[in-house]
């Protein structure tokens, strides 16, 4: 078995010498992986599948069962105080506390009610990540949701509708209205045609075993199967971002405890995500701001240049690779989710967006 993977090995070599943006390439050890049996070598090349597909990944890597992270420890630190920028011996910690200790509300920068959306990943911890999931387990997975559900429906905030891609469930969604609740940014785009998820085998079985469940007004979401097993979001238009973490807070509580099994955690890296970006609080915090003088001539240089020394990054409107709006309106959010707690998260989103609205402020009035 070993004399058959040195032709990767070679190839790895290559692609760290043409592709140094690829975290899981550039942090492959080949004396490491020599010292693996030839179970672990496989292992570790099934995380690595979608960057050695894909050289110009960033990450490079996903992984395939949640003790991943400890089994090919040496690798998978590496990368990660890589991507992350810590040090290889932090310890990430968890809370929802805020250090300013108020609602954290944009009235007072003179702001209007805005769209504000939190977001988590979550795995249990007795399945396989999405990566490495038979049919069995992502049938499985859908069908612990429904029970978990249904027990939502007995709380106000949380009642709702779950919607199905599985062939041949109850509550399958016909083409027509699968590609409006994607156009009205609800449910997930079709995982089959992202090679990065092909790849990594996230988007196995695809569509089976995927959903989405909403309340009718769109303010919780919960995706089944998507990129992790559930990928939970509390959305509001209002002022008060603390308000929106209670909520999924709240949620994510219930849910843990409604469900046959509790969420993965690592000691050292937190939440157990797919994608080590997403480790430790597993958490995108984001608003959508106005900024025309910022953008203007629909350039995002300018506000990303303010933007990166806070800490936040700055997408378009429908997420990762997308158009800002036409008006000038941006998505703001913190880049961290390791080795940062839920608190500090939002926090960080709080202060940036009053740097950001001084600074769009000051250009409006030269
Ligand atoms: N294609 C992957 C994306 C990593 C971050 N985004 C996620 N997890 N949705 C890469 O390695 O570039």
């Amino acid at each position: 078995m070993r004399d058959q993977l040195n032709p990767i090995v070679e190839k790895i070599a290559l692609l760290k010498t043409s592709h140094p943006a690829n975290i899981a390439v550039q942090c492959f050890d080949p004396e490491y992986f020599g010292s693996l049996d030839s179970g672990l070598q496989q292992r570790l090349l099934d995380c690595m599948r979608s960057g050695l597909d894909n050289p110009d990944s960033e990450m490079g890597c996903y992984a395939c069962l949640v003790d991943d992270y400890e089994v090919l420890r040496p690798f998978f630190a590496k990368a990660i105080s890589r991507y992350h920028g810590i040090d290889d011996q932090s310890h990430h910690v968890s809370d929802w506390t805020v250090p300013q200790g108020d609602m954290l509300d944009i009235t007072k920068f003179g702001l209007p009610a805005l769209s504000l959306r939190i977001r988590v990943g979550r795995n249990f911890a007795d399945l396989p990540l999405t990566s490495a999931m038979t049919l069995q387990d992502r049938t499985s997975l859908e069908t612990r949701m429904a029970a978990v559900f249904e027990r939502l429906q007995s709380n106000p905030e949380l009642a709702g509708t779950y919607v199905s891609l599985t062939p041949g469930h109850p509550n399958q969604l016909t083409k027509p209205e699968y590609e409006k609740l994607v156009a009205d940014h609800v449910i997930f785009k079709a995982m089959d045609a992202d090679p990065y998820l092909i790849s990594a085998g996230i988007a196995g079985d695809w569509p089976h075993g995927r959903g989405c469940y909403f309340t009718r007004d769109h303010s919780f979401i919960v995706w089944v199967g998507e990129e992790d097993h559930l990928r939970i979001m509390c959305m509001k238009k209002g002022t008060k971002l603390k308000l929106v973490l209670d909520q999924l807070h709240s949620a994510l509580q219930i849910i843990e405890r409604s469900a046959d099994s509790p969420f993965a955690r690592s000691n050292d890296f937190g939440t157990v995500t797919t994608c080590p970006t997403n480790l430790g609080t597993g958490m995108r915090a984001s608003i959508h701001l106005n900024l025309p003088h910022l953008t203007a001539g629909g350039s995002v240089d300018r506000v990303k240049e303010i933007a990166a020394p806070l800490g936040l990054g700055i997408r378009g409107m429908g997420g990762e690779h997308t158009p800002i709006g036409a008006d000038g309106t941006v998505d703001v959010s913190p880049r961290a989710r390791l080795c940062i707690t839920e608190g500090e998260i939002v926090s960080r989103l709080y202060e940036g967006i009053g740097q950001l609205i001084e600074a769009e402020r000051r250009l409006a009035s030269d």
